[in-house]
């Protein structure tokens, strides 16, 4: 039968299920990722498995968010992270070598392997040919144990790509006009799969801004074929063996077809604060800026910064705007550093911050109160930038770097006609800067046995789950909206170096919703604990958008929190709550929400029951004095998890022989 590109990898890796949509499926993982803001949890977590070295072929754990430096914490991690992953069998790519979706792409990533990382930008190298997907650190230490990935077979959206970009026009405008038509919600356990003679046409550094930011729809994961552009940047990375060529089948099935002609795209951006709100540069310029940052992720690459480069080279910015570069990797610093790029961004008014996210987790860079920062990222969400009520646009290098030159938003194709440029193209160079020098190896296993592991006192081993209780019995300590992303939850910037230490980090949880003057979140959840009593979340649609980070139920989990009661959760956030014993829980008739008022006590008469066999449960408000209908979306192994008290202890439990 014939398949896509997606099935085909699915099939090779499958372990457990059928390849049916909707289906629970387990499979096979070749390769893992992991970041210090979540890899010193999966670490730790991988530690209390109680296994000696990592079963994949290649694990790899990257320093790139936590680098301010401001206090121990940081560096506590590093040295921790690098310590165990000599002794576990895991590469480390040193602070400063890059953001790791860019190096894995480059150095790493494989056509036709599967990819689990604890990044929801993972699918980044899906720009390969890889099926990446990004994941909560548990699920990454298991994988990194040997264990399957469980996730819900899923459905496959063709985009059928034609045309050809017009000059100006970037790939990111490609993600960001799909981002306008699917918006960032309702497309969970759907991957984007991109086909047609369009794909042709775009390098692999493209293809991965596209993959990339895929993560913004809520999809399992974005992926192209693997053709001939691929194997150029494999050559060009000095490792053409790992190129192998990928396609579906020409008759391939897909459940719904999104056409794109690339020659009709023009340059778009992001307005504030969610990765969707997208419209045309050309509606918005003219807007006043005082901010342009390049770099995350997304769009930080060899030909992002050289396109940037040449429509700066022998100009200033504006006296107004403050710009900053983040090169994505050591690899694209050391190449535009001697091609001269480097020099005519400098020359223009550019700031260098480090190879690393940086900016986009807020790690310094925060706009003034009032301004608007344009940012070639992935994520606007509201406050990331580390300033409230900030005004974040996303859009491509071409379009940052014009309106640097401008001091306000400028759609870059009006260049020709205000400064005379003509669109300088960037071809991708025929061979990398190839330098693995800050990327440790591991230890032969026979020196690893004696390796001592570094351990600040920063890096507090998180608290496990209780089993939940038969009758849960709490209060809606916050009732919110739609689109409740996991920044929201857990904010990262100035908090992000709380990440080894759960305790301290909890007392962050909601902290966007907590008032001046009135105990926060974690307090009233905290007391509600001391009472045997659990804290309630209600919530609108799509809650836990956005990062992977499993914090936003470890955390929660840590105060006390048992239930979520949302519209719908997003594919990483619920398989982190079901990770952490948090019940998510959906409304089965969505007018009940309305019902529920923030502070109303509930009640769910035999949880647990329910958790075992039935696919409802029904809920009691004591407050109000009524009943209503909560449905539970869970495979036979999430419920098992969940009367276990999380996976870890369901893990233990099955290792156990009976
Ligand atoms: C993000 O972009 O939000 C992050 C920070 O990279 C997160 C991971 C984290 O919270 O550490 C993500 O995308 O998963
Ligand atoms: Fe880092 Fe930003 Fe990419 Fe997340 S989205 S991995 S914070 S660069």
């Amino acid at each position: 039968m014939s398949q896509t590109l997606t099935y085909k990898i699915l099939q090779q890796h499958l372990v457990e299920g059928k390849l049916q949509p909707g289906e629970p499926i387990g499979i096979r993982i070749d390769q893992t990722l992991t970041q210090d803001a979540t890899g010193t949890t999966v670490f730790l977590l991988f530690e209390s498995m109680g296994l000696a070295r990592v079963r994949t072929e290649l694990s790899v754990s990257y320093v790139d968010h936590n680098m301010a430096q401001f206090g121990p914490e940081n560096h506590n991690d590093h040295l921790y992270l690098q310590s165990i992953a000599r002794k576990v069998g895991v590469y480390h790519s040193r602070p400063g070598n890059g953001i790791c979706h860019q190096v894995h792409l480059e150095r790493f990533g494989r056509p036709g392997a599967t990819l689990l990382g604890s990044d929801s930008h993972t699918p980044t190298c899906g720009g390969l040919g890889m099926l990446a997907i990004g994941a909560g650190g548990l699920d990454v230490a298991s994988a990194m144990g040997g264990g399957a990935f469980y996730l819900t077979c899923p459905k496959v959206i063709g985009v059928h790509l034609t045309g050809r970009l017009h000059d100006w026009v970037s790939s990111k405008d490609i993600i960001l006009t799909l981002l306008s038509i699917l918006s960032t919600k309702g497309n969970v356990d759907c991957v984007i799969e991109y086909f047609g003679p369009g794909v042709q046409t775009l390098t692999v550094p493209q293809r991965a801004t596209v993959t990339n930011m895929g993560a913004e729809l809520g999809v399992t994961t974005s992926i192209f074929p693997s053709d001939e552009m691929t194997e150029q940047f494999l050559a060009a990375q000095n490792r053409p063996q790992h190129y192998r060529p990928l396609a579906a089948d020409p008759d391939a099935h897909y459940d719904r077809i999104i056409e794109i002609n690339l020659s009709k795209l023009v340059p778009m951006a992001a307005c504030p604060s969610s990765p969707d709100n997208v419209v045309p540069v050309e509606e918005i310029a003219g807007r006043k800026i005082h901010q342009v940052v390049i770099g995350s992720c997304t769009n930080s690459s060899y030909t992002d910064l050289t396109i940037a480069a040449e429509i700066l080279k022998g100009r200033k910015i504006d006296p107004s705007v403050e710009f900053g570069i983040a090169p994505g990797s050591r690899q694209v610093l050391q190449m535009i550093t001697r091609s001269g790029a480097l020099a005519d961004l400098l020359a223009a008014g550019a700031r260098l911050l480090e190879s690393a996210c940086g900016p986009c987790i807020g790690q310094g860079f925060s706009p003034g109160d009032g301004t608007v920062t344009l940012r070639t990222f992935n994520r606007n969400f509201a406050g990331r930038t580390g300033t409230k009520g900030d005004q974040c646009y996303l859009v491509s290098p071409e379009t940052a770097a014009a309106s640097a030159i401008m001091g306000e938003i400028t759609d870059p194709r009006s260049l020709k006609e205000m400064i005379g440029l003509r669109y300088p193209a960037v071809k991708p160079p025929k061979e990398y800067v190839i330098d693995d020098s800050m990327i440790d190896p591991p230890l032969p296993p026979e020196e690893a046995a004696n390796a001592v592991v570094i351990r600040g006192p920063t890096i507090v081993v998180p608290e496990s789950p209780r089993p939940l209780p038969e009758t849960l019995t709490g209060q809606v300590l916050l009732k919110c909206g739609d689109k409740i992303t996991t920044d929201h939850i857990m904010p990262a910037g100035a908090f992000l170096k709380y990440r080894s230490n759960v305790p301290e980090y909890s007392k962050y949880v909601f902290n966007s919703f907590n008032e001046e003057g009135k105990p926060t979140f974690a307090q009233r959840c905290l007391a509600l604990k001391k009472q045997g009593l659990s804290g309630i979340v209600v919530a609108g649609e799509s809650y836990g958008q956005g990062s992977s980070r499993e914090h936003a139920a470890l955390c929660p989990m840590y105060l006390g929190l048992r239930a979520v009661l949302a519209k719908s959760i997003e594919r990483i956030h619920r398989a982190n709550l079901i990770n952490f014993a948090i019940v998510p829980i959906e409304f089965a008739a969505p007018a009940d929400y309305d019902r529920i008022q923030s502070d109303d006590m509930l009640e769910i008469p035999d949880l647990t029951g329910a958790i075992r066999s039935a696919n409802e449960v029904e809920i009691f408000n004591r407050t109000q004095g009524f009943s209503f209908q909560g449905r539970l979306v869970l495979s036979h192994r999430d419920r098992e998890i969940l009367l276990a008290a999380g996976l870890l202890n369901y893990a233990k439990k099955k290792a156990m022989p009976s």
